[in-house]
């Protein structure tokens, strides 16, 4: 897909549905949850507005894929890494839903839904359990290309979608799809020990490859600073994966990781959602969580964190 500058928008303003001065609902309101004041969307799927992307949105995606693109090789897993080129994503310009879904469904039979952003757990896990990846239609701006508090197009495109190309990878991901329907039947309690289990692998896995450490957290390939932090700094831990280990360590969303849990292979990663969680979340329930910086007796310690410059304070 060759992007030239004659397709692009021009600077004028994103072109919105039906008509140009109509902004839709992106942000319905924000919401009090459990996990602090978040921003709730609409959660209907959407037409990717592609033609109303404008010249800096473009950009923008151009400058997030080539600064990782020059830092991920020797960091990046090498599956991420081909996922990244099997679809073109550095071809120039943000790239169209429709022509990276016909490689997608084709290789294991996902497919990239356009949302408007957040989605309510539930709605978020039906769209994996149907092998649906959700992904925010919209870019962060220019004044925003180290950190924005919400998942946007360069995090959700770039960060989870290469990956889906991975046959046991993808099998994974729908099966925490389905993990998480049954978790938000029995409770918040189950939900939040399935959510820590896609903070600490999904968002920010790391893997322990022949060739050495490697990144395949999406949280973590999509952030230039947090893709040198999780492998050189001496502050984080990282401790082999276990699942309840996982489910039962709270995380911090607003710093780097304070510990990076690490697999062996994606398989590792699928086996670990063939038992029933329900008898695992009735044991957790009973049990104190660990602190996102805890180092436990039996953990398999890769690197034992010196802690500097750990931010203080409640992990949620
Ligand atoms: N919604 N669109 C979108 N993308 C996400 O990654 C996402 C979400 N809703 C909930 C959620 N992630 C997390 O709570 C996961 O742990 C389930
Ligand atoms: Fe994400």
């Amino acid at each position: 897909m060759l992007w030239t500058p004659s397709d692009l928008a021009g600077n004028r303003e994103p072109s919105y549905g039906a008509s140009m001065d109509q902004p839709p609902p992106r942000k319905v309101e924000h919401q009090q949850t459990d996990r602090g004041y978040i921003p709730v969307y609409a959660t209907g799927v959407v037409e990717q507005p592609w033609s109303g992307y404008t010249r800096t949105d473009h950009e923008v995606w151009d400058t997030l894929y080539q600064r990782q693109r020059e830092l991920l090789p020797g960091r990046a897993c090498k599956e991420f890494l081909a996922g990244v080129e099997r679809f073109g994503l550095g071809d120039g310009g943000i790239p169209k839903f429709s022509e990276l879904n016909k490689v997608l469904v084709k290789a294991t039979g996902w497919e990239l839904v356009a949302v408007e952003g957040l989605l309510p757990d539930e709605v978020f896990f039906d769209h994996l359990a149907n092998r649906r990846f959700p992904v925010s239609w919209w870019i962060r701006k220019p004044d925003q290309l180290d950190y924005l508090s919400e998942p946007d197009l360069f995090h959700d495109l770039f960060g989870h979608v290469p990956l889906l190309l991975n046959p046991v990878f993808a099998d994974y991901m729908q099966a925490y799809g389905r993990g998480g329907m049954k978790a938000f039947a029995i409770g918040p309690e189950a939900l939040m020990n399935l959510t820590r289990l896609y903070w600490y692998t999904v968002e920010f896995g790391l893997m322990n490859t022949p060739e050495g450490m490697r990144i395949y957290g999406a949280g973590i390939v999509s952030s230039k600073g947090e893709s040198i932090y999780c492998l050189d700094s001496p502050s984080p831990n990282r401790i082999g994966f276990g699942l309840e280990r996982v489910m039962s360590t709270r995380y911090r969303i607003d710093t780097y990781q304070q510990t990076y849990f690490v697999i062996d292979d994606f398989a590792q990663l699928f086996n670990a959602t063939r038992p029933d969680f329900t008898p695992i979340y009735a044991k957790l329930g009973a049990e104190p969580a660990h602190a996102a910086a805890d180092v436990l007796d039996g953990d398999r310690v890769f690197t034992r964190g010196t802690r500097e410059g750990f931010a203080t304070g409640a992990d949620t």
